[in-house]
């Protein structure tokens, strides 16, 4: 692929974007976990290290919706990642995915026990909601928030597509691979964006655009999480590649062939700059947030 002058400089602008947006919730992060109870540095090893899109995708809506105080979205945000943690420490178990490896040193279970490692992500699950409702204000928007988070993250979302990614696939089936790619990783995606559009009070039509693009730009975060999967190095990923091949999971590039897969990362990429395009130019991050998850390398 060959890249133009202008596409180098919007990739080092999101680049530093997302590092500066990372550093924020590093450190609410920090604030957060600052707990003298020793459970709280067993859940902080986890989510130590995390590329921390969730949470940043939910700043990102909240300020391009108008909202001005980042500090009244960012329990929402952090709650986001110790969820999305949480789930990580779950599949790599040895009963799940059973991978040793994750953001870039040895995974929750392989450190401190399979019995601690559940228990810290259950801790964060739990924490997780104290953190949605640490202020008072704004309940209504709240309220509607932490409806919408329990739907994605319970049986009609990441449980039931954990459940779909863990059975073996035989035939191959395209339409199944949705399904898996739906509800194990796009609906929390878009999720992670609609919680900011809401807190910042965005019209009901704005937050349905937003839905739309987010479930495109979730299964375009899939397809490059399967296509690194086999092109990955583990240095670079943090976890270890060819996990998915070597246990025969229903990915893009199995269905469609590493090239096809690629093809179809592309065009989810425009569907999800396209109905971003439509809100106007206070959402152009998120288009440039969309090439940066087309063309990431971890
Ligand atoms: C409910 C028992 C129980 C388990 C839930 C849902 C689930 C287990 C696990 C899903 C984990 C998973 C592999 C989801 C796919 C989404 C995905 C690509 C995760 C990796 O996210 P990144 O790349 O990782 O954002 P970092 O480490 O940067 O946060």
């Amino acid at each position: 692929m060959i890249f133009t002058y202008n596409y180098i400089l919007t990739i080092m602008n999101i680049e530093k974007y997302l590092a500066q947006k990372k550093q924020l919730v590093d450190k609410a992060l920090q604030t957060y976990f600052c707990n003298s109870n020793p459970l709280f540095e067993i859940m902080y090893y986890s989510l130590d290290r995390g590329k921390r899109i969730r949470p940043i995708l939910a700043i990102a809506s909240y300020e391009a919706n108008g909202g001005k105080d980042i500090n009244k979205i960012m329990g929402i945000a952090c709650g986001l990642e110790l969820i999305h943690t949480y789930s990580l420490i779950h599949d790599d178990l040895p009963a799940m995915d059973n991978d040793d490896f994750r953001r870039g040193k040895e995974s929750a279970h392989r450190k401190f026990g399979e019995a601690v490692a559940v228990l810290s992500g259950d801790g964060l699950f739990a924490y997780a909601f104290e953190l949605f409702t640490e202020t008072n204000s704004q309940l209504p928007e709240r309220f509607r928030i932490i409806k919408e988070i329990s739907e994605v993250v319970g049986p009609k979302g990441i449980v039931y597509g954990q459940i779909l990614d863990i059975q073996n696939h035989k035939p191959i089936n395209p339409k199944l691979l949705r399904q898996i790619h739906l509800n194990k990783t796009a609906k929390f995606i878009a999720l992670s964006i609609r919680v900011g559009a809401i807190l910042a009070q965005a019209p009901d039509a704005v937050i349905r655009i937003l839905h739309q693009a987010g479930l495109y730009l979730g299964v375009l975060f899939q397809y490059t999480d399967d296509i690194l999967d086999v092109i990955g190095k583990k240095e670079k990923l943090g976890k270890t590649p060819q996990k998915d091949m070597n246990q025969d999971k229903l990915t893009a590039p199995r269905v469609y062939g590493l090239a096809g897969a690629r093809f179809r990362a592309q065009k989810y990429a425009l569907l999800a700059k396209e109905r971003f395009g439509r809100l106007g130019n206070s959402f152009a991050i998120f288009s440039d947030i969309t090439d940066f998850i087309l063309h990431r390398t971890f």
